[in-house]
């Protein structure tokens, strides 16, 4: 939306600062994570995750959960809802004695509805440009009326530090890639479990307007190929009865070089972007 006049600002305006701050800003609810070459930041009040950077390169610019239910007429970003909790540990310390998992459970509580989010990230040796970050989602029904709940994963990955120049597809229904040509090349890979209902993948803002557009959203199932400031969703359904659990899990990683993009099939792609340049 307004991505590259106040959300690069921001981000930009914010990076310096991370450095000689505490892991936990108390007041807003924000997280450094760090382990080996990576770094995750996180604003659980605000835009959800809003870095990854791997051996010093920005990666990410932004991911954040939107869910609708119970009548509903447009999604809710999860990021609005009460924060009962958000913890961060150190599951790693006699690799990297940082911070390296993040727990926060959101609560919407006139439906009655609990979110646990949680991440771990494992970065890899410095200068590899490998990193790996695990989520799960736990949806509960935590009221005493069965509720249809739509879950939505929106992720605007910015690879190499650049907001353009990036192709994004979808493979299989539940498989997420999107690559850089430019400069480093990076290429990111995202699964999930459960394979999800509905996909879509295009420009970051046209996926983002989706959330607010005063309409019940259902994605579209465009796999693309899309080169740009792309962006990926996923969409899940699920009915859970009173005191049910829904469990989605997640894995994206993060790997450099024409190999790696080989691996994922994707040499045909890179072939026909270098003869358009
Ligand atoms: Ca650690
Ligand atoms: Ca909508
Ligand atoms: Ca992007």
């Amino acid at each position: 939306m307004f991505k590259s006049v106040f959300g690069m600002a921001l981000v930009c305006a914010t990076v310096p600062a991370w450095a000689a701050q505490p892991q936990r800003n108390e007041s807003q609810n924000e997280f450094l994570l760090g382990d080996r070459n990576s770094e995750a930041f996180f604003r659980l009040d605000e835009s959800g995750q809003v870095d990854w950077r791997v051996d010093g390169v920005e990666q990410l610019f932004r991911q954040t959960f939107f869910f609708r239910s119970g009548g509903m007429q447009d999604e809710r970003e999860l990021t609005t809802l009460d924060i009962l909790g958000a913890v961060a540990t150190d599951t790693n310390p006699f690799v990297d004695d940082r911070d390296d998992a993040l727990s926060v459970r959101y609560l919407e509580r006139e439906l009655g509805l609990t979110f646990d989010v949680s991440y771990s990230l494992r970065g890899g040796t410095d200068g590899t440009g490998f990193s790996d970050l695990a989520e799960q989602i736990v949806i509960t029904n935590s009221g005493n009326v069965g509720r249809s709940v739509y879950f939505f994963q929106y992720v605007d990955f910015d690879l190499g530090g650049t907001t353009g120049g990036d192709t994004a597809r979808i493979v299989d229904g539940r498989v997420a890639q999107q690559f850089d040509v430019t400069g480093n090349l990076s290429v990111s890979e995202t699964v999930v479990t459960p394979a999800p209902a509905h996909f879509q993948v295009g420009n970051f803002a046209d996926l983002l307007d989706l959330f607010s557009d005063g309409s019940p959203t259902t994605l579209n199932d465009n796999a693309g190929p899309f080169v740009g400031d792309a962006a990926w969703a996923f969409e899940w359904h699920v009915f859970l009865d009173p005191g049910e659990t829904f469990i989605i899990s997640k894995d994206k990683i993060i790997f450099p070089s024409p190999s790696a993009a080989a691996l994922l099939g994707m040499g045909g792609l890179l072939a026909t972007r270098r003869r358009r340049s």
